[in-house]
């Protein structure tokens, strides 16, 4: 532990001569100590200056101090001296795993009722309820984001989940940057947490540092952002895989009017890492909208034809539905490249020429690790090769990682220990990896990284791409006829359920622009919001809508995926450039018969993009009953005017 000692040591010393620990102390001492404070903090400040800190930010910790009552506070400063030692630590608690084969990699593994996004328990908090929600028919039960009141959330976080909540728990306090530290495009935020699996992820997954400090200045913005996992000592519930956690009590609440978030009783992804589902996408599309940009659930890749071209593109599609492997995808025709730029979320802004400009918030991947191997995903295999947190992966005994479709990559009955610790190998029943393990690892080691990746201005967005899992009658690629049909076709987005969070099977789900968990308000105003961005003086970025999941009647895929989806991005490269290679269709523009290169595949156009009367008649029937109950009179007058033309040509058809 660092040497560095707050001035106020001493005093907390002598309260230790009167307490075996600091966690004893009742709520009395704290407040009497308070007092003697000075009114500022009560516990030790275990590494860092504390009077580095901008007064705000002091203030901040000192309420959550005694809100949370840990026993110490430890300023982060993002240095690898700093991660060995929390690493260190955890790997002789047992909560990190070294895995021998590779550089610096660690597994890790939780508790098997913490393994995913948990979206019942996750709300949006305003005074008003329509701010946060639309207003859905009577009697049905909206899913575009839940509302909680202030009232609530005071009762449920501030008074009964977060006092104490961190007893006999360090407090780590970790300044951090969506986006380039500094840039035009970025924001700051500090998250206090509990939890130092926490505090590793963050380090990768966004910019930890103690410029932060400088960037706020005094008094300077921040998002606060708030993690407990809800297991203070003595501990009330047993710790299970070494990973403490609260999961009867999960609750995550954002309170975007005071850019702030509260989170407790998870370690998991999305629930603890704070920056990324709920800085990024919740409070970050309220403050865009009220600024006039766009924070959304979206990778972004450059990519490149043979004559040295390059477009960029930002798709949309649900979670563990395909972005991190097409914006890392290795091209099946020769002479294309792509860069990645980020593979999850994207913050865009019009500049003063008209254009559309990205940046990718993130500065790390947390990708979906079952899938990925040396043919769906090279890149990314290699990116995680080093410096990465596995999280509920299997681990083969050679210390190297396994999960399902890396059956090919691990040497023939290989003795596997399974993400719940069981010993197994290829052929035994059940699953080495849990079906949302993930790697974390950084954004700068991806060997496709776009050199423009930490550009604070960004690159300029020539398409849009929105798709989802879509066993039936959707086909590969269409283009949206003009920017208010593409944001209807973002508003009626489904995708089948998968398991980046808690819904089982496969049913067909409503996920409008990909963003229903991760709405920061009103989805009627969210619709707006995007119409309103369509001005002439603008350059709009095309809109497309890509399916890589359709079935034939034997239940496979009838298309092949992964790098020939460059196929798919050169037909949508050439219509931005304004090729004449589009028929229209009732749903949109479809590629000319032939127009899409398939040399080399066997795959049949048929089945890739047939538009079955039937299933489009009932399609926008459920699509514009979904709209009107679950948007109501919140849904912009111009999509429900594109709802009905396209009804309309659907009814031709
Ligand atoms: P989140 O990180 O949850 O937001 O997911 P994501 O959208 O980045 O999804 P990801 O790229 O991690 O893919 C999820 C799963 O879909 C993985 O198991 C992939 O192997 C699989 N997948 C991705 N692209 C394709 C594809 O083109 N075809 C098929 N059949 N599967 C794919
Ligand atoms: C997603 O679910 O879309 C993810 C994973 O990217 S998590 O960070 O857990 O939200
Ligand atoms: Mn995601």
């Amino acid at each position: 532990m660092n040497e560095i000692i707050s001035p106020k040591m001493e005093t907390v010393n002598n309260m230790r001569n009167r307490h075996d620990s600091l966690a004893d102390l009742t709520s009395r001492d704290m407040e009497d100590f308070m007092e003697e404070m000075g009114g500022e903090i009560s516990v030790p400040v275990l590494n860092g200056d504390w009077d580095a800190l901008p007064a705000n930010v002091r203030k901040y910790i000192a309420e959550n101090v005694r809100l949370c009552r840990p026993k110490g506070v430890f300023i982060c400063d993002g240095s690898d001296e700093e991660a060995e030692e929390i690493t260190e630590k955890m790997v002789n608690r047992g909560l990190l795993t070294k895995l021998d084969k590779y550089e610096n990699c660690y597994l890790c593994r939780t508790d098997p009722a913490d393994v995913a996004r948990v979206e019942g328990r996750t709300f949006i908090v305003t005074k008003e309820k329509f701010e946060t929600v639309p207003h859905v028919q009577e009697g049905v039960k909206g899913i575009l984001g839940q509302w909680m009141s202030p009232e609530d959330a005071e009762r449920e976080m501030v008074q009964d989940r977060f006092p104490g909540c961190m007893k006999g728990r360090v407090m780590y306090v970790i300044p951090f940057s969506m986006g380039p530290v500094g840039g035009a495009l970025s924001k700051v935020g500090v998250q206090l947490t509990d939890f130092n699996y926490v505090v590793l992820s963050m380090r990768i997954m966004t910019r930890v540092s103690s410029k932060i400090w400088d960037v706020l200045g005094e008094n300077g913005e921040f998002v606060q952002c708030i993690h407990s996992i809800g297991a203070p000592r003595p501990l009330q519930r047993k710790v299970i895989n070494h990973w403490p956690c609260n999961p009867e009590r999960i609750m995550i609440t954002h309170f975007p009017d005071q850019r702030k978030i509260m989170s407790y009783g998870s370690g998991y992804g999305g629930n603890s890492l704070l920056g990324k589902k709920c800085f990024a996408l919740r409070i970050a599309s309220r403050i865009a909208k009220d600024e006039g940009w766009l924070a959304e659930h979206m990778l972004i890749l450059g990519v490149t034809n043979p004559q040295g071209e390059e477009k960029f593109i930002a798709a949309a599609f649900p979670s563990a539905c395909g972005k991190t492997n097409l914006a890392m995808l290795t091209p099946s025709l020769p002479g294309w490249k792509v860069r990645c730029l980020g593979d999850d979320i994207a913050w865009m802004r019009f500049d003063d020429e008209g254009r559309l400009r990205a940046i990718n918030p993130e500065a790390g991947f947390f990708g979906v690790a079952p899938g990925t191997n040396k043919k769906t995903n090279p890149v990314a295999m290699e990116t995680c090769m080093k410096n990465t947190i596995f999280t509920n992966v299997g681990m083969t005994a050679d210390g190297g990682v396994f999960w399902e479709g890396m059956e090919k990559e691990i040497e023939r009955e290989q003795k596997i220990t399974t993400w719940l610790g069981d010993q197994w190998k290829v052929g035994d029943k059940g699953k080495a990896a849990h079906p949302n393990s993930r790697f974390c690892c950084p954004a700068s080691q991806c060997p496709i990284i776009h050199d423009k990746w930490e550009d604070p201005a960004g690159v300029p967005i020539d398409a849009i791409v929105f798709g989802g899992r879509r066993p039936e009658g959707v086909p590969l690629v269409f283009e949206a006829f003009d920017w208010e049909h593409g944001v209807m076709l973002g508003a009626a987005l489904k995708s089948e359920a998968t398991a980046a969070a808690e819904f089982k099977g496969k049913q067909i789900m409503h996920d409008p622009m990909a963003m229903r968990p991760f709405m920061g308000y009103n989805f009627g105003d969210y619709l707006q919001h995007w119409s309103d961005l369509n001005k002439p003086e603008r350059q709009m970025p095309k809109i497309f809508h890509v399916n890589w999941f359709r079935l034939n009647d034997n239940g496979k895929f009838v298309w092949p995926g992964f790098g020939d989806n460059i196929r798919v991005l050169d037909w949508i490269c050439r219509r931005v450039n304004g090729e004449d290679i589009a028929v229209p269709s009732a749903i949109g523009q479809l590629p000319v018969e032939g127009s899409l290169n398939l040399k080399g595949l066997n795959v049949s156009w048929e089945e890739n993009f047939s538009l079955p009367k039937k299933y489009w008649v009932e399609d926008i029937e459920e699509t514009k009953s979904f709209l009107q109950a679950q948007v109501g009179c919140d849904l912009p007058l111009t999509i429900s005017n594109e709802v009905a033309k396209q009804e309309e040509r659907i009814r031709l058809m």
